[in-house]
């Protein structure tokens, strides 16, 4: 249809992609035989019984926990550089014919660190993926290193000591910080000091706040771990005060309908706050989060909010241009977006 075109060829910057969320119940399985991998038994968890009934378990999920269990199985057959340079490659060449021009991209070191994966081996690949998207599309992309937040803030610190001794930071391999995993139990301020180190060493830093943990989460990550940009960011509305905040501050908060609904943070996509942010001036951008495990890539998100509010003109031309200001790219590459 019109609007599909229209938000197909809407130049679209994504900020909030788990790399290895990408991975498809197909590629999963396809890995984890090339690589011998163990899956569980299926006599005690039958989604694994078949490609078919793993795609309809990641259909059921009731929480961020619930899936966030089948998020690291999964990813338990990524082994080789060539396995995570064809996950990324995969998702830039699907991310291009979606109309992504810029990608920021989070891996999840830890995750492969503590299974006896080099965090070398991940970045290595991931690299290359990188290189090939802008040489074969002209997409760009940055890596954005995430801790877990379910692990100690002194492992948290060990993975950001290994990347900041290889000059990942510096050399702009690592475009920044983020936090993701379970939210509530595990707040932001945990983390103050690694996030104290990277805001001396003017790395940017963002965290997952308000999916599912209430807006002390959002207050805690910008106040104590002074992030540039909230990721989720949903609950935001529950605190008037806080919401005019991240406008005033140019905060930017990185939002995933179709990631929402599937983790039942809500109903449907039409109860996400998207009028109240364009009413309040917030800048938001929209994203696919873990697209291969909640049934839908970036435009599919881009129509599912076109769908639930049907909006104008000028509200898609404020979310293009606050997708692309708040990207963590140089200054030339904004305004060959803009
Ligand atoms: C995630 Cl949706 C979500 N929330 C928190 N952490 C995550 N890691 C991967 N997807
Ligand atoms: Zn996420």
């Amino acid at each position: 249809s019109d609007t599909h075109q229209f938000l197909q060829d809407l130049p679209k910057c994504e900020h909030h992609l788990h790399i290895e969320g990408s991975l498809s119940p197909a590629l999963l399985f396809r890995l984890a035989k090339a690589n011998n991998v163990p899956l569980p038994d299926p006599a005690f968890d039958p989604s694994f019984a078949s490609l078919e009934a793993l795609e309809a378990r990641y259909e059921h999920f009731t929480s961020l926990n619930d899936f966030l269990h089948y998020y690291f199985i999964g990813m338990s057959v990524l082994i080789t550089e060539s396995d995570f340079e064809s996950l990324a490659y995969e998702y830039f060449t699907r991310a291009h014919q979606d109309g992504v021009h810029h990608a920021e991209i989070f891996f999840d070191p830890q995750a492969h660190t503590h299974r006896k994966i080099p965090y070398s081996t991940v970045v290595n690949g991931l690299v290359a993926a990188q290189k090939r998207a802008e040489k074969d599309f002209g997409l760009t992309s940055k890596l954005i290193l995430c801790f877990l937040r379910h692990l100690s803030e002194t492992d948290a610190d060990v993975t950001y000591q290994e990347a900041v001794s290889l000059g990942h930071f510096s050399n702009g391999i690592v475009a920044g910080i983020g936090l993701d995993s379970s939210e509530v139990g595990f707040p932001p301020e945990i983390f103050r000091e690694v996030y104290a180190s990277a805001a001396e060493a003017g790395i940017r830093r963002t965290a997952h706040a308000g999916e599912e943990g209430d807006t002390t989460y959002i207050s805690k990550a910008l106040d104590i771990c002074k992030t540039q940009r909230i990721d989720h960011g949903i609950r935001l509305v529950e605190d008037e005060k806080l919401l005019q905040r991240v406008a005033r501050e140019k905060i930017l908060v990185t939002m995933c309908p179709l990631s929402n609904v599937r983790l039942r943070c809500v109903t449907k996509v039409a109860e996400l706050p998207v009028r109240r942010f364009l009413d309040e001036g917030v800048r938001f951008s929209i994203n696919s989060d873990d697209p291969a495990y909640f049934g839908g890539y970036i435009l599919d998100n881009y129509c599912a909010v076109q769908e639930a509010f049907g909006l104008s003109l000028k509200d898609w031309r404020f979310i293009a241009e606050a997708a692309i200001e708040g990207s963590w790219c140089d200054e030339v590459r904004k305004h060959v977006l803009l």
